[in-house]
């Protein structure tokens, strides 16, 4: 059918065409002018909308909004905050929809933790924002928010989801799920991110599940992740793709409490961990799972047997969570750069960086700090084909329970770590263990430290040190 075209419209050609924006000039949950009718016609529209809240006052929702189109959306907003008073999703992108947010509060209504679940007595733990990857998406799909808070949910605070599992999906080399051959990008500027993911276990504060080819590219400048029940920020990818970071001027603080230590030692098992000579103990001799808690799903059971089939060792561990966790697995490098950023008081590792299968880790870290975690500080672990490459500058990793930076490479591929004008201190007790770089099987190992004081010492295997 033809239509005549405006000379706007032309220009507008140029680039994403977007049609004349939505108004919500009302504070109203719903009817005329309300942001839901809004999203109601932006997601009929097939074509790029804007959404632009004009009305000044906060809006009250009584249930979660969504957007049902695939064409790309913008909401505009002035700082007003969006408050869900109800234990749901607050803005679902149903189709894979290109989002950019503007200027908004995104409040759920707050209150959980472990034993004020949000995910018990036929409740779905709600999310600040979902994005769903459709099962048959190409390109990218992109999130970009801009000054933006997101607090209060039970779940994830922000989540993208690229796996058929949804909510299932798990992480780290569990990790399980298909998804479509689709990239997911996400941009954050200015972004807050506090007390989510107090409400269900493995709850993060931005969580991307990726499967199938394609990548992650994550960036977040000015952005913060605090109070978070699991991970301030985790990012999962599975098969083929890679990692690609940069945070600049960043926190991850406070992350990982959900299953609250203090709450939930008294139920662990008197002997938490023991080894055993072959045919000493059988699996009945270990302490069964434990049950009976306010979410048994917090407990770690590792049970390690002989060929034999007698137990060789079993441990239990409550499970806490990081700062910044990144699992890639599959074909796919992990490439990162951190600067000028913040990794402090997290209840496990500062920052815990896995990459399996063929890949390398690219890390730059540069002017950060990761204090007070309660594992390591910087945590990097490479397996299988590929190398470690990282270079460690003008940084700090002090107090931390664990070790300050560790670099750890295993199979195939070489370690190459500078550590210029850093500092680690009192991570581990003193233990010697401010640095630790290693290097199994075969391959290089090469670590060089410049100009830097690692007062606790290097620890270093199969790895010469400069
Ligand atoms: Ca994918
Ligand atoms: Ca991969
Ligand atoms: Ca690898
Ligand atoms: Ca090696």
């Amino acid at each position: 059918m033809f239509k005549p075209v405006s000379m706007l419209a032309l220009a507008l050609a140029a680039s994403t065409a977007y049609a004349s924006p939505i108004i919500v000039n009302s504070a109203a949950d719903s009817g005329d002018g309300s942001l839901r009718a809004a999203l109601a016609q932006a997601s009929q529209a097939n074509s790029a909308q804007e959404i632009i809240i004009t009305h000044k006052d906060d809006i009250a929702l009584a249930s979660g909004l969504s957007y049902t189109g695939r064409a790309p959306l913008i909401i505009t907003g002035h700082a007003q905050t969006l408050s869900l008073s109800a234990n749901a999703t607050l803005l679902s992108v149903t189709e894979g929809a290109d989002l950019t947010l503007n200027s908004l509060r995104l409040q759920g209504p707050a209150g959980f933790s472990i034993e004020k679940r949000g995910d018990v007595n036929g409740q779905t733990a709600g999310k600040g924002l979902f994005v769903d990857v459709r099962d048959d998406q190409t390109g990218t799909v992109h999130l970009e928010l801009n000054d933006v808070v997101v607090t209060g949910f039970a779940n994830h605070g922000v989540h993208l989801s690229d796996c058929s599992l949804a909510d299932d999906c798990g992480g780290g080399s569990g990790g399980a799920g298909e998804g479509s051959p689709a990239s997911i990008a996400v941009m954050l500027n200015n972004v807050e991110v506090n007390n989510v993911g107090q409400g269900r276990f493995d709850a993060d504060g931005l969580r991307v599940d990726e499967r199938a080819a394609g990548d992650i590219r994550f960036t977040a400048v000015n952005s913060s992740f605090t109070y978070v029940g699991a991970d301030g920020v985790e990012l999962d990818e599975g098969q083929a793709g890679d990692v690609i970071v940069s945070v600049d001027n960043s926190s991850f603080n406070k992350n990982g409490a959900y299953c609250d230590p203090t709450l939930l030692k008294p139920f662990m098992p008197q002997v938490d961990e023991a080894e055993y000579d072959d045919g000493q103990a059988k699996e009945s001799d270990v302490p069964a799972k434990v049950s009976g808690t306010a979410d048994d799903r917090c407990f770690e059971r590792e049970v390690k047997l002989y060929k034999s089939g007698s137990v060789k060792s079993y441990e239990f561990a409550i499970d806490l969570d990081d700062g910044f966790d990144i699992d890639e697995a599959g074909d796919g490098d992990l490439r990162a750069v951190v600067r000028n950023s913040v990794i402090r008081d997290n209840l496990d590792e500062g920052l815990d960086f896995d990459e399996e299968g063929s890949g390398s880790i690219l890390l730059t870290i540069v002017n950060t700090e990761a204090t007070g975690n309660t594992d390591d500080g910087f945590k990097n672990s490479e397996a299988d084909a590929g190398d470690v490459r990282a270079t460690m500058s003008g940084s700090v990793a002090q107090a931390n329970g664990g070790k300050g930076a560790v670099f750890e490479e295993e199979n195939d591929g070489d370690v190459a770590v500078v550590v210029l004008n850093s500092q680690t201190a009192k991570n581990d007790d003193s233990d010697k263990t401010g640095l630790e770089v290693v290097q199994e099987d075969a391959g290089n190992g090469v670590a060089t430290v410049i100009n830097s004081d690692i007062a606790d010492g290097i620890d270093a295997e199969g790895v010469s040190v400069k």
